[in-house]
């Protein structure tokens, strides 16, 4: 009998996979090298059609149960139930639910190791960290109910810093589990929103707790009620923004310092042949910050050079490299879908990676190059042999980050011949934060945010929106990210970006001042060009989507503009998402009064009445719903349409009328 022949794996096509250059150069060269990628398994594996709904269920060992939409869709009452009885909505909420859990589990645990951190500084047992940002830690513990000042014989003194920083890092790390009251940031929200939440029972209690009961409630046979369970979810999702992620950010901030505006590079271009070429990859700063510090030791300098490379070269991937850009301007070497093309360079030295988006199939494509794979952290470990376990710990960073950036440097010379470095990258922006956009779009006698509420009251800036989250190998690479933001920015509507959509929007040259000339509408190019900053502004990592949120409280608090975040003509989006910690993200943009679209799909479209629960009825409760659209271009008008509805309940929408006048009407007007 004739043997039967095994087919050929399915390879991707590099322009239908990648709406970028050196990315597409980079699986051309992984399918002359025979290197599998996530390109090509995209091609190969297709995604479940029931779990893409959201409606399969399997929370205990009876099923999985699978409910899929009737072809003909729902006629009559909706019979579809599991074996215990949970309907579609039951199940797709408590998918959902889940997905919101795990993402602010991973936000919140990074927030909670950032504390652990400071507290060790705090308490000075480790000389790698040191409180860097005095003024944040004193414009921070405040919101924490920390005094920066004591009344001493009737005389009101300055604190003790050391002091402070002690009881901040106390009452921080006690947000993850006190045993009662609520989540202290809360009240940093504009009153409004407090009151909404705390008229619908959804104020946190502690972040854990809240990721605890989502699992309790999703246990077979416990919430079997879409609303409730939707409460939970938003009660958590508040937890990771205005809780984990928040206090993730605020602590960086202090230790390792405020970011404010500098210019850098962005894409694998940035890799050097005759350079050590390091690249970091995950999310929490950090190991990346004392990298960084080692790296441009001249000791280890020397040490490069005298193993024949002209010096190191750091980049980074996700968004640790958003972390070590915006402190340090070290350039970025790509996002999510990159992370296997920055080894297929084989000029990688060693990818040193932490937690979060880190790809499993990395130690496979290492396996085929010299790099070293470094994992750092106990609790994200690798099962193959070729990777190397360094785990990283706050009191012996210096030792171990001196190890990894040795360990690369010595594997310089294991460096093959067949190099390729894509020649590509363009230069960014980046640092921007709610500090920053205060000192660049406000005003200084008049309220901190004035000159950017009045620019959007004068309706030369539409509406700003928040456009965030991941690459999906579901859809091209970038292209969704690129085309929305394009779509806004033509429309006058400035954009915050964080995540791999403010690493998509460097790549493609969209963080420049100059970007605004080619890109936007009349009215956002004039303020970009008289105050010089990009139409897009880069605040950082995914946890800095708190920065958002609170650059958008101080847009309520400069006035003119409602007294609740849904009053705002804002709008958020994620076009390319694909990880658990986007649908937290979603739920608490929603929740605090945001519309946010995503692209691609939710995994709640298999269950129409709790998709309509989210998409249309949460917009009465909160002010924000859910959205979905996966044409960017639509996605865009949806998200436009939405900040003129706001623009019009505020009665500003003639104002910008008058702003949109042709050139015709302008030169007639002139004469
Ligand atoms: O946290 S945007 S792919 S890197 S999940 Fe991951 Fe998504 Fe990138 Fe940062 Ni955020």
């Amino acid at each position: 009998m004739a043997e039967k022949k095994e087919k050929a794996p399915k390879l991707a096509d590099p322009i239908a996979a990648s709406y970028e250059i050196s990315t597409q150069e980079m699986i051309e060269r992984s399918h002359k090298l025979g290197v599998e990628t996530i390109f090509d398994r995209a091609v190969s594996m297709k995604p479940c059609n029931i779990g893409i709904q959201g409606i399969c269920c399997k929370n205990c060992s009876m099923g999985p149960c699978r409910l899929p939409l009737p072809k003909a869709g729902i006629v009559g009452e909706d019979t579809r139930k599991g074996l215990c009885g949970a309907t579609a909505n039951t199940i797709a909420a408590r998918n959902f639910a889940r997905m919101v859990a795990a993402g602010a589990a991973a936000h919140s645990d990074h927030g909670r190791c950032v504390a652990e951190v400071f507290m060790s500084a705090a308490k000075k047992e480790t000389d790698a960290y040191k409180i860097k940002d005095v003024q944040k830690l004193l414009q921070v513990a405040p919101h924490l109910g920390v005094d920066v000042t004591v009344e001493e014989d009737g005389e009101v003194k300055d604190r003790d810093v050391d002091e402070i920083a002690l009881e901040v890092a106390e009452v921080a790390l006690n947000e993850w589990g006190k045993s009662d009251g609520e989540l202290l940031y809360l009240k940093r929200a504009p009153q409004s929103n407090y009151e909404k939440w705390e008229k619908e029972g959804v104020k946190p209690r502690n972040i854990d707790r809240e990721i605890v009961e989502i699992m309790h409630r999703t246990h077979m046979g416990v919430d079997q009620d879409y609303k409730n369970l939707i409460k939970q979810c938003t009660r958590c999702s508040l937890a990771d923004g205005w809780g984990g992620s928040m206090l993730a950010t605020d602590l960086q901030d202090i230790l390792f310092g405020t970011p404010y505006p500098l210019q850098s590079e962005a894409n694998l271009g940035i890799m050097k042949e005759d350079h050590v070429n390091i690249i970091i990859h995950g999310h929490e700063p950090v190991l990346s910050e004392i990298i960084v510090a080692v790296a441009q030791s001249q000791e280890m300098l020397d040490y490069a050079k005298g193993k024949g490379a002209k010096g190191i070269q750091l980049g980074g991937i996700c968004c640790t490299a958003n972390e070590m850009l915006q402190r340090h301007g070290v350039p970025t070497a790509g996002n999510f879908l990159q992370q296997e093309l920055a080894i297929i360079t084989g000029a990688c030295d060693a990818m040193v990676v932490d937690i979060q988006c880190v790809m499993q199939n990395l130690a496979n494509v290492a396996k085929c190059f010299h790099t070293k794979l470094i994992t750092t952290h106990p609790i994200a470990k690798m099962e193959q042999e070729n990777v190397i376990h360094i785990e990283f710990n706050e009191h012996y960073a210096l030792e171990d980050a001196t190890r990894i950036v040795k360990m690369a440097i010595d594997n310089f010379e294991n460096r093959g011949s067949d190099v390729l470095i894509p020649q590509h990258k363009a230069t960014q922006i980046a640092g921007f934060g709610v500090e920053s956009i205060q000192y660049h779009l406000g005003g200084t006698f008049r309220g901190t945010y004035y000159t950017l509420n009045d620019n959007i009251i004068n309706g030369r800036i539409r509406g700003v929106a928040g456009v965030v989250g991941c690459n999906n190998a579901r859809s091209r690479h970038n292209e969704v990210h690129i085309k929305v933001l394009k779509e806004l920015i033509k429309n006058d509507v400035l954009v915050l970006t964080t995540g791999c959509d403010g690493i998509t929007a460097a790549i493609h040259g969209l963080l420049t001042p100059e970007a605004a000339q080619v890109h936007c509408g009349p009215g956002l190019a004039e303020v970009c060009e008289v105050v010089g900053i990009p139409p897009i502004l880069h605040l950082g990592s995914c946890v800095d989507n708190s920065r958002i949120l609170l650059a958008a409280t101080e847009v309520v608090k400069a006035g003119g503009l409602g007294n609740d975040l849904a009053d705002l003509p804002v709008a958020g989006s994620a076009p390319e998402w694909m990880s658990e910690k986007a649908i937290s993200i979603g739920h608490y943009f929603v929740t605090s009064g945001v519309y946010t679209v995503f692209g691609g799909s939710i995994p709640t479209s298999g269950a129409p009445v709790f998709h309509d629960y989210i998409s249309k009825e949460l917009e009465n409760v909160y002010g924000g719903k859910w959205d979905v659209e996966p044409d960017p271009i639509k996605h865009a008008q949806l998200m436009i349409a939405h900040i003129d509805k706001k623009r019009k309940a505020l009665g500003i929408d003639k104002a910008r009328e008058r702003v949109l006048m042709d050139m015709a009407s302008r030169q007639a007007l002139e004469v």
